[in-house]
């Protein structure tokens, strides 16, 4: 826990280190009760800092400091400052060599940031700084230094050490340990160092590049998981001949690694040849995984895998530029995952994840720009806004300059900058050097916060066969920042004339049409584009593709959305057009609720839905997205002020009217595609998987009814399949119905069943954590004393607590502030265990503003009380004192 004040740390501020290292030599000795880090820093002056020898100011935390030399001098408590988390000493002359030693305590290390154990084996978690307890050093990004590291210990328990790079030498040593060196070719900042030691197994695979070298492939894993492998060895394969296909970059040593550990903090960490996986990123199988969760493997191994380019061999200078490699690398691993499977799909689901959760994010009192400016604790700037609204922004430029001129720009960016650190400025210089562009206004997507609106009006002129569409754009104030210049905003757009067909689009001035289909810049705070030859009024598809990450706005009727819905050549924007019209209807629903009126659903809803289920010819893909209403959070996201019952009421209302209306088109859907599954068995390809989805689709809406019939189905499905995606959406569906003796055995069994596969498990926590049936807090607290359940496990705090307060909002919102208390009692806990799990979790008390008074004042107290609480980490206290203020 820190003693020191809590400190803003501002990107203004930034200046090149005084010192550089050019060799680490480390020695790992690791023990059951202690570990002894002996570090040897080949330093010199940093010549670009000018002349004379400042003081050398190390970072360090919670280290024990045993021994500490300067050139072979070993220096006594007067030679140098020791404070909470620096050491300070006098540098004699401009080139020396450091060595220290100290203690660490991997062993009770719950924080999961340094070196830590999860379970058996030794692992670390260094990004961003986390290398600073570790050892002393200079931990920032634009420290690059080549690291050689030998790992000793007992060979019994740990007979697999592992660290950055090739294998150099390894060798027995006295009392039954063992050791092993690594040496790292590549220059790297601290925080994508890596070492694990433990008992585990491996599958080894091997991979050929672009230019004939082979490489050697291994994901290491405990015993027990060693059949949830294949997935992810074939994601990494396709990830590596991916990214030389449509990037040109080729792999660069001879040896990649992944290790799963069951403690993580987050999804996977990219350290230089030797990633670490939370478990949940790496192992799937079809009996213990679901497609959602094989999908997610695939997305996280090829991030990973593509950090090798995009953070690894070009770097962030400072952690301000942290989008610089998160948000190109969410861009790189959203189109591998579209070119895997299908485009539309994925687009759909990233831009509702995005516009749920990261436009809340923007709204919020933790708002920030694409590049922050300040930040108090870091780790806190992992955010959607940096990793999501970050890869929309390199996405704008992709549509703004095209593939080709946007591969011109990343041929010339990592050209240019490979092996140094950088910022977000030298991209948009590299894109705007290799297509001769100025995107001196563009770059205010990286500066502002905030999501822009976009009001558009149309105006048609018979007489003169021209179309006027005018764009208004403005951006709300957010924390820091009270007026925005315009933004340029890339609108793709159509014309869909009476059939539906894409009208030529031709702009006044221009000599002949461009296609069906183009985009727009919208630059100004208001512009209008005016199209001719447009012979009848057309119906614009605008934004198509979700061209620019702001909140449109277009006065379409009911009718014109479900024209839209058949007639968009945009796949997205006809997905689009049926949330529009879902949000319409579930609005008025929601009105109805709130004025005590009788709740009456637009029979125009049914009609869209039943036209859907009974086109044999749609992909079934899009008919389940389609037929998924927006979520309660995106409901509560687009209101004023949200009411959370009404929404719950609403949205529930609409569900069981829709599994009423259309009973009979969604059983022959359900059961067609369930008596396919018994034929083929699991069949991981997209069209089973789009089968499955709609079948589980169908299915919940068909419990809605309550029928009989249906039970058996479901659990004709529960106990039939072969396989967690069915399995798991049975278990849901019978969680979340009336049939309480039902749901009491099945969740029994499941539990019974798997109650030694954690991740499993976690899905069983959530599915139950979930449930917006009355007594939801309730459940989640007797789901806590669980067996299986513990706060020091974060997948554990996300499945549980995480899925409580994000996903079932009308439980977590009671009114009485119930569940609000328990997220703060959690919060309290877990901020001594793991600040960053902590500092996480909190976010929906963060949204108080969002509700009504009553609501408020109890989010707010809670807020307070934990600030009161006693010794706040930096990472909770940033979090709390914004939200407050
Ligand atoms: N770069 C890591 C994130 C590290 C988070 C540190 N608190 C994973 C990723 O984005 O690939
Ligand atoms: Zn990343």
């Amino acid at each position: 826990m820190r003693t020191e004040q809590p400190k803003v740390i501002y990107l203004k501020d930034y200046q090149a280190p005084d010192y550089l290292i050019d060799e680490t030599n480390l020695t790992f000795e690791l023990y059951e009760d202690h570990t002894l880090v002996h570090a040897q820093l080949v330093m010199r002056r940093n010549p670009e800092r000018g002349e004379g020898l400042p003081p050398l100011v190390l970072d360090g935390q919670q280290l024990e400091l045993l021994s500490l030399s300067m050139d072979d001098r070993e220096l006594g408590a007067a030679d140098y400052q020791l404070e909470d988390s620096h050491l300070t000493l006098q540098p004699q002359a401009a080139s020396f060599t450091l060595d220290s030693t100290v203690r660490i305590h991997p062993e009770t290390n719950t924080a999961l940031e340094g070196l830590y154990k999860s379970g058996k084996m030794f692992c670390t978690q260094c990004e961003a700084e986390g290398f600073r307890k570790i050892t002393y050093y200079l931990d920032r990004p634009d420290v690059m230094s080549k690291f050689t590291t030998t790992v000793s210990a007992e060979q019994h328990r740990y007979p697999v050490l592992l660290s950055n790079g090739n294998p150099v030498a390894s060798g027995a040593e006295e009392g039954g340990r063992h050791w092993a060196t690594w040496e790292d070719p590549f220059k790297k900042p601290a925080y994508l160092f890596a070492l694990v030691a433990g008992d585990l197994w491996c599958v080894e695979d091997s991979f050929t590049t672009m230019t004939q070298r082979e490489v050697a492939l291994r994901i290491y894993v405990e015993p027990e998981n060693i059949d949830k492998v294949q997935h992810a060895m074939d994601s990494l394969k396709k990830s590596m001949r991916w990214d030389e296909e449509v990037y040109g970059r080729e792999y660069d040593l001879d040896i990649f690694m992944i290790v799963a550990v069951n403690d993580f903090n987050m999804g996977a960490m990219e350290n230089k040849g030797l990633n670490i996986f939370n478990s949940s990123c790496v192992l799937a199988k079809a009996e213990t995984a679901t497609d959602a969760a094989h999908q997610r493997v695939e997305a996280v191994v090829a991030h990973e895998y593509f950090h090798n380019w995009s953070g690894n061999r070009v770097t962030c200078r400072d952690w301000f530029q942290l989008s610089l490699k998160e948000g190109f690398t969410v861009f790189r691993d959203a189109e591998f995952s579209a070119d895997m499977n299908s485009r539309t799909v994925k687009r759909i689901e990233d831009v509702a994840f995005l516009r749920t959760n990261q436009f809340a994010e923007d709204a919020g009192p933790m708002a920030h720009p694409v590049r922050p400016d300040s930040f108090i604790e870091i780790s806190n700037f992992y955010t959607l806004t940096v990793y999501e609204k970050g890869s929309e922004v390199v996405r704008m430029i992709h549509t703004l300059l095209g593939a080709e001129g946007f591969r011109k720009g990343t041929d010339l960016y990592f050209e240019r900058h490979d092996g140094q650190a950088v910022t977000c400025d030298d991209f948009i210089k590299a894109m705007e050097d290799a297509n001769g562009v100025d995107l001196a206004q563009f770059k205010r997507w990286y500066s502002q916060s905030g999501t822009p609106r976009l009001q558009v009006e149309d105006s048609y002129d018979a007489a003169a066969k021209t179309y006027s569409l005018t764009f208004r754009q403005s951006c709300p104030a957010t924390p820091g920042q009270k007026d925005k210049q315009p933004f340029v905003i890339p609108v793709e757009l159509g014309l869909l004339d009476a059939a539906g067909n894409d009208l030529p689009l031709r702009l006044a001035g221009e000599a002949k049409a461009q296609g069906g289909n183009r985009v727009l810049s919208v630059t100004g705070a208001e512009q209008t584009f005016t199209f001719v030859d447009i012979a009848e009024r057309p119906l614009p598809s605008l934004l198509r593709g979700f061209s620019a990450p702001v909140k449109l706005a277009f006065p379409y009727d009911r009718d014109q959305l479900m024209f839209l819905m058949q007639h968009d050549s945009d796949g997205f924007n006809r997905w689009e057009a049926g949330q529009q019209l879902s949000v319409q209807v579930l609005q008025e629903l929601i009105g109805q609720h709130q004025r005590g009126e009788k709740l009456v659903l637009d029979p125009r809803l049914i009609t869209a839905f039943r036209t859907l289920l009974e086109d044999e010819s749609l992909d079934q893909a899009m008919v389940a997205e389609m037929l998924s209403l927006p979520s309660e959070a995106y409901l509560t996201e687009i209101s004023e002020v949200a009411d959370v019952d009404a929404i719950h009421a609403a949205r529930e209302f609409a569900r069981q009217s829709i599994g009423e209306a259309l009973f009979q088109p969604l059983l022959a859907r359900f059961k067609a595609n369930r008596a396919l599954s018994r034929d083929t068995g699991y069949v991981a390809e997209a069209a089973h998987i789009a089968r499955r989805t709609l079948q589980n689709i169908a299915l919940s809406y068909l419990m809605q009814s309550g029928k009989s019939e249906v039970l058996e189905a479901c659990l004709e499905q529960f106990n039939g399949c072969d396989n967690m995606t069915e399995r798991l959406s049975a278990l849901a569906v019978l969680v979340n119905s009336g049939f309480e003796q039902e749901k009491a055995d099945a969740l029994a069994r499941f539990a019974d069943y798997f109650k030694d596969d954690p991740l499993v498990m976690d899905q069983w926590f959530s599915v139950q954590a979930g449930c917006g049936l009355p007594g939801g807090l309730e459940r989640v607290q007797a789901l806590m004393a669980h067996p299986a359940f513990t706060l020091k496990n974060p997948n554990k705090v996300r499945a549980l607590i995480g899925a409580f307060a994000n996903q079932n909002l009308v439980n977590f919102h009671r009114a009485d502030g119930a569940g609000y208390r328990f997220l703060a009692d959690h919060v309290i806990t877990l901020n001594a265990l793991n600040p960053q799990i902590a500092s996480r979790q909190l976010a929906p008390l963060t949204r108080w503003r969002k509700y009504d008074a009553s609501r408020q004042q109890l989010m707010k107290a809670e807020l307070e009380r934990i600030l009161a609480s006693g010794e706040l980490s930096s990472d909770v206290f940033e979090v709390v004192s914004k939200s407050l203020a």
